[in-house]
């Protein structure tokens, strides 16, 4: 028989309830006898110390229950924009989602980001409008605000009455003709329920909603093997557990793969994850037993697809041991959380012998260093916060360097060409060589050789002039060649080595950098300041200090608000100042928008690595 499965996301910005609906979900289904608590701690899905401690969601967890004769794996995300990586790794994994959106708060800049990326990845979406029983409740006005703000195509399922009390409740315009379901599943339509995920007003509908709304799936496990890995959490031994979705195929125990050997499998289904000898197309298996895996990782055949769908983060921190004997162990636990959580972004620093992590903002910082203290017993401090710039190329830059020359002690002639491209384009690497030019005695094929030199420049730009990424530009490779031991006398040599590429790459690449010049940019903030009326003079000034190009105030009664750009440090000054200039009263949302050049002296970042301008010290340290 045929298994069929729905992978569903419940996302939203911080604190809509997303997790207290889950724990409703699975009480609804009979799949729980008790409906936990958030402020309790004892929700299925926050089963983190760090998360029960601080009442937010920090990583994503998997719960599963049975409506309809459809499996439906639920996946609790965090709201909380620090750790929107997170949220990245399970959208590539979803056949639906439901959208909370709290009556009161609204809908947020958060919720848009959120919306954004689901419709650009066409997943069909539900939304539930929570918290129907708070005073303050306005469903029409959040209705309102979705379709002006997320998307026109909304279909309200139903009204609310008793706003604003425990009695509050949804009712129902009945169930969903044929039309609309078919819509709906197609991603086309938006069906809005609103409800208490606290008193369980709503949830009946919605739990319906999920089972005839959206397109559960029904596989029988043919065709080659496709599966992604969207979680890794440690065993009690220590050991990796793999959360793997199948988009196509079947996986077995026993089977094998470059990251290791399957020992163990549990699939998800009836409200658990059940041991199982093989895992199908549509399921999310836990797998043991694969020692080398990495979050993203593909196993089987690998599927295309954008990757980034958020801002990437734009802080960062140096970490270090509060005991200086603890520097190697700080490492080892660094590592070890970079490879299980898409959040942890380390760059390690040999020569001064220091690690510092990228950061999305202040909240993570907080729970790198709790569990940094809980799980490795380590003491850490982080040095002050800084911005995440990068670089730009200016123009056209080209170098070849030959091949046993003073410039070039590698057995390798090597032409790179830099151009600037697009903002917000990234890097490509293209190949304008002779196939046969390139030492295949080395990379065996020429599409192993463009995977490698693809690999070698993508290394060589992580630190450009002033020592920041370097980003949204195409390198072509314009020149290949080698010696050969027998060859003429001119050409006559060693051949090269892998490693020869890997080390004359940011050697040729780096002085291309340098004829093309670089601009480097910071990333920009879009905010919106809601501020009490009486303290806009003084807010407005602030912003002129801080250098935002004219912020337009809107007032609305008592309040107004403020909407302008501001670069990251600027942003964090300004949350910093907002409320000593309004009382405590003011808000600030933020959402990213791009990289815009420095203006006045670009900063720069001492580099991690040996700097290939400096040919002399380069050599010493990398070696020939
Ligand atoms: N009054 C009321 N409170 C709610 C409702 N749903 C959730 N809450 C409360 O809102 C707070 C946040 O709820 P969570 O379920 O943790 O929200 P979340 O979206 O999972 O939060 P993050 O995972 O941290 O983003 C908790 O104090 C809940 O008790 C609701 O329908 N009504
Ligand atoms: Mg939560």
């Amino acid at each position: 028989m045929l298994r069929r499965t729905l992978n569903l996301g419940i996302l939203a910005h911080v604190d809509a309830g997303k997790t207290t609906l889950t724990e409703r979900l699975l009480y609804a289904a009979g799949v729980i006898d008790d409906v936990g608590s958030v402020d309790k701690g004892t929700t299925q899905t926050d089963s983190l110390a760090l998360e029960q401690q601080r009442g937010i969601t920090i990583k994503s967890a998997v719960v599963s229950f049975p409506i309809d004769g459809v499996t439906v794996n639920l996946i609790d995300t965090p709201g909380h924009p620090d750790f929107i990586a997170e949220v990245e790794r399970v959208l590539s994994v979803l056949d639906g989602s439901v959208v909370v959106i709290s009556a009161v708060e609204g809908v947020q800049p958060q919720t848009r980001i959120l919306m954004r990326a689901l419709q650009r990845l066409d997943i069909p979406t539900l939304l539930f409008v929570n918290k129907i029983d708070r005073p303050g409740a306005d469903p029409e006005a959040v209705l309102d605000a979705i379709e002006q703000r997320l998307t026109p195509e909304i279909v309200p399922m139903g009204s609310a009455a008793a706003l604003g009390t425990r009695a509050a409740e949804f009712a129902s315009f009945g169930p969903a003709d044929a039309e609309l379901a078919e819509r709906a599943q197609a991603g086309e339509l938006h069906p809005v329920f609103f409800g208490s995920a606290l008193t369980g007003a709503g949830v009946q509908e919605v739990m319906e909603g999920i089972a005839q709304l959206l397109p559960a799936r029904a596989d029988g496990g043919d065709g080659p093997l496709s599966a992604r890995v969207f979680k890794i959490e440690r065993g009690p031994a220590g050991d990796r557990i793999a959360y793997t979705r199948l988009f196509s195929g079947t996986m077995h125990v026993r089977d094998r793969f470059d990251a290791g050997k399957v020992t163990a499998l549990r699939v998800f289904a009836d409200g658990d994850a059940v041991q199982r000898d093989e895992a199908l197309a549509g399921e999310i298996a836990r797998l043991w037993g694969l020692a080398e895996i990495r979050i993203g990782d593909w196993l089987g055949v690998p599927r295309g697809g954008v990757e980034h769908h958020f801002a990437p983060p734009t802080l960062e921190a140096v970490v270090t041991p509060t005991d200086p004997a603890d520097g190697q162990r700080l490492r080892v636990a660094l590592g070890q959380l970079a490879e299980q959580d898409s959040l942890i972004d380390i760059r390690q620093d040999d020569t001064r012998g220091e690690i510092s992590v990228s950061l999305y903002g202040e909240v993570q910082r907080e729970v790198i260093e709790a569990t940094l203290a809980d799980e490795y017993g380590l003491e850490v401090e982080f040095r002050e916060t800084t911005t995440i710039c990068i670089e730009r190329p200016m123009s056209t830059g080209e170098t070849v360097e030959l091949l046993n020359t003073p410039t070039n002690p590698f057995h390798a002639d090597l032409g790179l060409r830099l151009d600037p491209a697009l903002p917000g384009s990234g890097v490509e690497v293209l190949f304008d060589v002779d196939p046969r030019d390139a030492p295949l005695y080395v990379f065996k094929t020429f599409e192993s050789f463009r995977e490698h030199m693809d690999e070698y420049v993508r290394l060589a730009l992580e630190e450009g002039l002033n020592g920041w990424q370097v980003t949204d530009c195409t390198v072509t490779l314009t020149k290949i060649g080698y010696s050969l031991a027998d060859g003429p006398p001119s050409r006559r040599g060693p051949m090269p080595t892998a490693r020869d590429l890997l080390k004359l790459t940011p050697l040729v690449l780096l002085q291309a950098l340098e004829q093309a010049g670089s601009t480097v940019c910071e990333p920009m903030f879009r905010i919106s300041a809601e501020v009490p009326t009486d303290v806009v003079g003084p807010v407005l000034a602030a912003l002129g200090r801080l250098g935002a190009g004219g912020a337009t105030p809107s007032p609305r009664g008592e309040l107004t608000m403020l909407e302008t750009t501001l670069p990251a440090p600027q942003l964090q000054e300004l949350r910093r100042r907002l409320p000593g200039l309004t009382g405590g009263e003011g808000v600030v949302e933020s959402e990213f928008a791009g990289y815009q050049p420095v203006t006045g002296e670009p900063p720069i970042r001492k580099r991690a690595k040996p700097n290939p301008l400096d040919l002399d010290a380069y050599l010493a340290q990398v070696g020939r």
